[in-house]
């Protein structure tokens, strides 16, 4: 395996997929979609355009659907649920369906859409991906941060880190076998320096900043968190996970 890191979806090469494509967009919408998803949804459908979530999850009746939107940290209106992963609770998850858009967490995914195969991970369901990754031991995996509006994200490179760390261990190989760019070594080794806490970490973080000025303190410590999740968001069909 071979693991290269890119920062934003703008800096994700267009051609030669990688077999495996990872989205990561731990603050927060790749943490949202593996809760859901482990409180019991039945599937989550990833939009960038919010008129289309609108249009398309008007096919299911609203005891079956939830909608949710986020732009700049804020639910958008006429949506259900903003972007918050402490909203998905099993009660209201369960047995629906969660059309959801998000400011970049959305456009990540959909960006690696293309690939044989694409995963959500976040901080919270890493051993899962791990899991998922020393099983089937894909050629190349591309991590895809999702970044803030074409930026670079601390929390998305730590969690790319954080996966192939885990990886090494798993396989009992050297780093050095399992790195594919430049970027990679460097989410390594902020993985190394802040692994024992992620927290702090959001703290110095650009978006971590932004979320605390929106009084979200409780989804900052949720998203920190390491292996708390056992699920693995796969996409099923382009677009649903
Ligand atoms: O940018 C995104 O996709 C979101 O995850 C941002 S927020 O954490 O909901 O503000």
């Amino acid at each position: 395996m071979k693991f290269s890191v890119f920062h934003t979806p703008e800096l994700t090469p267009t051609q030669n997929a990688a077999d495996c494509a990872i989205a990561i967009d731990v603050l927060r919408a790749t943490s949202t979609i593996a809760t859901a998803l482990s409180s019991g949804a039945d599937a989550v459908h990833v939009f960038s355009d919010m008129d289309k979530l609108m249009h398309q999850s008007e096919a299911l009746p609203p005891e079956k659907r939830l909608r949710a939107g986020e732009r700049g940290g804020s639910k958008v209106e006429g949506c259900d649920l903003g972007n918050s992963p402490l909203d998905c609770t099993p009660e209201l998850m369960t047995g629906r369906h969660l059309f959801i858009s998000t400011t970049n967490g959305t456009r990540a995914l959909q960006k690696i859409q293309a690939s044989p195969t694409v995963l959500a991970a976040a901080l919270i369901n890493r051993k899962a991906v791990v899991d998922y990754l020393v099983e089937h031991q894909p050629e190349t995996v591309w991590i895809v941060g999702a970044g803030w509006e074409g930026s670079f994200a601390l929390e998305d490179t730590v969690c790319a880190g954080a996966i192939v760390q885990s990886v090494a261990e798993r396989l009992g190989c050297s780093l050095e076998e399992l790195i594919g760019n430049d970027e990679m070594v460097g989410a390594i080794s902020l993985y190394q320096q802040w692994k024992s806490n992620l927290l702090g970490l959001m703290y110095h973080a650009s978006h971590g900043k932004r979320l605390l000025r929106l009084d979200c303190l409780e989804d900052l410590k949720y998203c920190a968190s390491l292996d708390t999740l056992n699920v693995l968001p796969i996409q099923r069909e382009i677009g649903t996970l």
